[in-house]
């Protein structure tokens, strides 16, 4: 029993895009919850499992899974077949794990640090900066089309994520802004968007 704990418009849209991309719609129960949100609206939902109250969360036989990075890794091993990812145990398993965990633990933080216009010798040492982080995707992207290689994968979609919503931070590189485009226009993107739109107004009806 697979249960996503989702809130439209916010992170857990790319567990969404995910769950479209994958095809498994009818094999997980999306609940819908409230968060506190940065421009103040919102605030946690005593339904959600989350230990800090914030979305995605993916509920697995009542085990709860953090980390859009990890429910993206606990996905495609569950589902394998899926395409969206190297299969598990493989090298090329590894290297799609190192692009999630990259994004968790290095790229988003250098982008809210840069956001913040935060900046101390501490934080370079640990994670460089953006100039460091756009050349290792660009560096994968080269070989591409894809971080990848020939095929698209979560980490594309996991990685891409930050500029599809703050636009002005992507790097002004066409090799980079051609795959954000690519990633924005996929199919599942489209239907994610318009079943969060779908979502929202179910909300605000309510
Ligand atoms: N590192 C987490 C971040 C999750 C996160 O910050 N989610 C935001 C939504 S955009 C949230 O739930 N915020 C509510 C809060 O901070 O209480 C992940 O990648 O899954």
């Amino acid at each position: 029993m697979l249960t996503f704990i989702h809130s439209p418009n916010s992170r857990s849209s790319a567990i969404l895009t995910l769950i479209e991309e994958i095809g498994i719609q009818d094999r997980v129960e999306t609940r819908i919850v409230d968060i506190a949100r940065f421009d103040g609206s919102g605030r946690r939902d005593p339904a959600n499992p989350h230990p800090e109250g914030k979305v995605p969360a993916l509920v697995h036989d009542g085990q709860v899974i953090t980390e859009r990075g990890a429910i993206m890794l606990h996905l495609c091993g569950l589902f394998p077949d899926s395409g969206l990812s190297p299969k598990p145990g493989t090298p090329e398993w590894g290297v799609f794990a190192s692009w999630l965990t990259w994004y968790q633990g290095v790229l988003e933080p250098v982008l809210i640090h840069s956001f913040a216009n935060l900046s101390h010798p501490a934080l370079t040492a640990t994670f460089r900066g953006p100039e460091e982080a756009t050349a290792r995707i660009r560096a994968a992207l080269e070989k591409g089309p894809w971080l990848m290689g020939e095929q698209y994968s979560a980490a594309d979609l996991l990685v891409h994520s930050p500029y599809a919503w703050f636009k002005d931070l992507t790097p002004d590189d066409a090799v980079i802004r051609d795959w954000v485009a690519r990633c924005m226009a996929r199919p599942a993107r489209q239907r994610a968007l318009e079943a969060d739109a779908a979502m929202n107004a179910g909300q605000t009806a309510a």
